[in-house]
C-alpha cells in the first residue's frame, strides 16, 4: 500500500498513546481548534469574495447584520471550545475580561484554560496577506470544581502544556507544540484534513533575515538601532536581508523555516512594545524554545515573566538562537553606556 502523511486526528490518537494516565483532555481540546480552525480558514479564505470586511453592526447588502472577521474567529472558537466541554476558561485579545466557563451540570470539572489570540494581523485582511491564530494552554492553579479566577490567567509561560499556531496562508497550516517539538500540519482543503507536512520543525541556529518595523527606528532603543546596524554591516554573512509583512504568524513562520530574527522592541511611541505577552509572546516563546530557537524581551526569557494583567504588553526578540543572543548582547551593552 502506498504510504501517505499522517493525518493530525492520527497524530493526535498516536500521541494520546504516549500519556497512558492522561484523560485525553488535552488530545480533545487540540481536537475542538483543529476543527475551529477550518470554519474560520473557509470564512477567511472568501473574505475577498463576500462582503465580510466591514465593521461591526454595519449591514450588507441583503440587509444582513456583518461580522468583523476576527469578531467572528473569536465567537468561533470560544464557541467550540464550550460546546465541547473541554476548558474552564478562556481569555482571548478581543475580550477586556476572561470567560468563565461551568460545563456539564454546571461544574467547573475542567483543568485546563485557553489564552488566544483569534485573529492576530487582521488588519491584513483587507489587502489578501497571511494572517493567523494564537493560542496557549494551561492547567488551572485553582482547585477543580470551583470557577477560573484570573490566577489561572496570570501564569508565566514556562508552565504552558500546549500552544500553536494556525497560518491562513497561501496553504493553511496548523502548528503546535505539547512540550515534546514542534509538528506543522497542512491542511488539504478539498477534503478538510489537516496532513502532517513538517514534522519536528527546527529553527536553524543561525539565520540571515531581520523582521522589524524599521520606520519605528528613530523611536527604537539604542541597543536595538545598534542591532539593525550590525546587521546591515557587511562582513561575514551579513548584510542580513530584511523581511517584514506585519503580521506576526507569517514573520514567525517564515523565520523558523529559514532562519532569522523577529523584533518588535519598546519605542518611544510604544514604551511596552505593542505584543501582548499572554497571547502573543508567550504561545510564540513556547513554539520557538521547542523548535531549538528562543524568545526574550531583550533582556531575559519571555516565558519567565510573571504577567500582572491579561492585556500586558512586553518587548518581544523571537528566533533563531545565536541572531536573539546577539541581539541580547546589543542591549545589554547599549544600557551599560547609558
Ligand atoms: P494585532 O493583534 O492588533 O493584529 O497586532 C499585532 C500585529 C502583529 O501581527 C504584527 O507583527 C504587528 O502587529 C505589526 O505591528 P506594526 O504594524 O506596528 O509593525
Ligand atoms: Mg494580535
Amino acid at each position: 500500500m502506498e504510504e501517505r502523511n499522517k493525518t493530525l486526528g492520527e497524530f493526535i490518537i498516536e500521541k494520546q498513546e504516549d500519556f497512558q494516565y492522561s484523560s485525553g483532555e488535552l488530545s480533545r481540546l487540540i481536537n475542538s481548534i483543529r476543527l475551529a480552525a477550518k470554519v474560520v480558514n473557509y470564512k477567511v479564505n472568501k473574505a475577498g469574495l463576500v462582503d465580510i470586511v466591514g465593521a461591526v453592526g454595519a449591514q450588507n447588502i441583503q440587509g444582513e447584520d456583518q461580522q468583523k472577521l476576527d469578531v467572528f474567529a473569536n465567537d468561533t472558537f470560544i464557541q467550540t471550545l464550550i460546546n465541547r466541554e473541554i476548558v474552564c476558561g478562556i481569555a482571548s485579545e478581543e475580550s477586556d475580561d476572561f470567560i468563565t466557563i461551568k460545563g456539564k451540570d454546571e461544574c467547573h470539572n475542567n483543568k485546563y484554560v485557553v489564552l488566544m489570540d483569534p485573529l492576530d494581523g487582521s488588519s491584513n485582511i483587507d489587502v489578501n496577506v497571511s494572517v493567523g491564530t494564537i493560542f496557549s494552554v494551561f492547567r488551572r492553579v485553582t482547585p477543580i470544581g470551583t470557577p477560573v479566577t484570573i490566577e489561572d490567567f496570570l501564569q508565566p509561560g514556562v508552565n504552558q502544556v500546549a500552544a500553536g499556531y494556525v497560518i491562513y496562508g497561501t496553504s493553511t497550516m496548523l502548528v503546535y507544540t505539547t512540550g515534546r517539538g514542534v509538528n506543522g500540519f497542512t491542511l488539504n482543503p478539498a477534503i478538510g484534513t489537516f496532513y502532517l507536512s513538517h514534522p519536528n520543525m527546527q529553527f536553524p541556529k543561525d539565520g540571515n533575515i531581520y523582521s522589524i518595523n524599521e520606520g519605528n527606528y528613530v523611536h527604537f532603543p539604542q541597543g536595538v538601532k545598534d542591532y539593525i546596524k550590525y546587521c546591515q554591516l557587511e562582513e561575514g554573512d551579513r548584510p542580513y536581508t530584511s523581511r517584514y509583512i506585519g503580521s506576526l504568524v507569517s514573520d514567525i513562520h517564515r523565520n523558523m523555516i529559514k532562519g532569522g530574527i523577529y523584533i518588535y522592541p519598546t519605542s518611544s511611541k510604544a514604551p511596552s512594545g505593542k505584543l501582548r505577552l499572554l497571547y502573543e509572546c508567550n504561545p510564540m516563546a513556547f513554539l520557538a524554545e521547542q523548535a531549538g530557537g528562543k524568545a526574550s524581551d531583550g533582556f531575559g526569557r519571555i516565558m519567565e515573566i510573571q504577567p500582572t494583567e491579561l492585556h500586558q504588553r512586553v518587548p518581544f526578540f523571537c528566533g533563531s538562537q545565536n541572531m536573539v543572543e546577539k541581539a541580547e548582547e546589543f542591549m545589554e551593552n547599549a544600557n551599560n553606556n547609558l
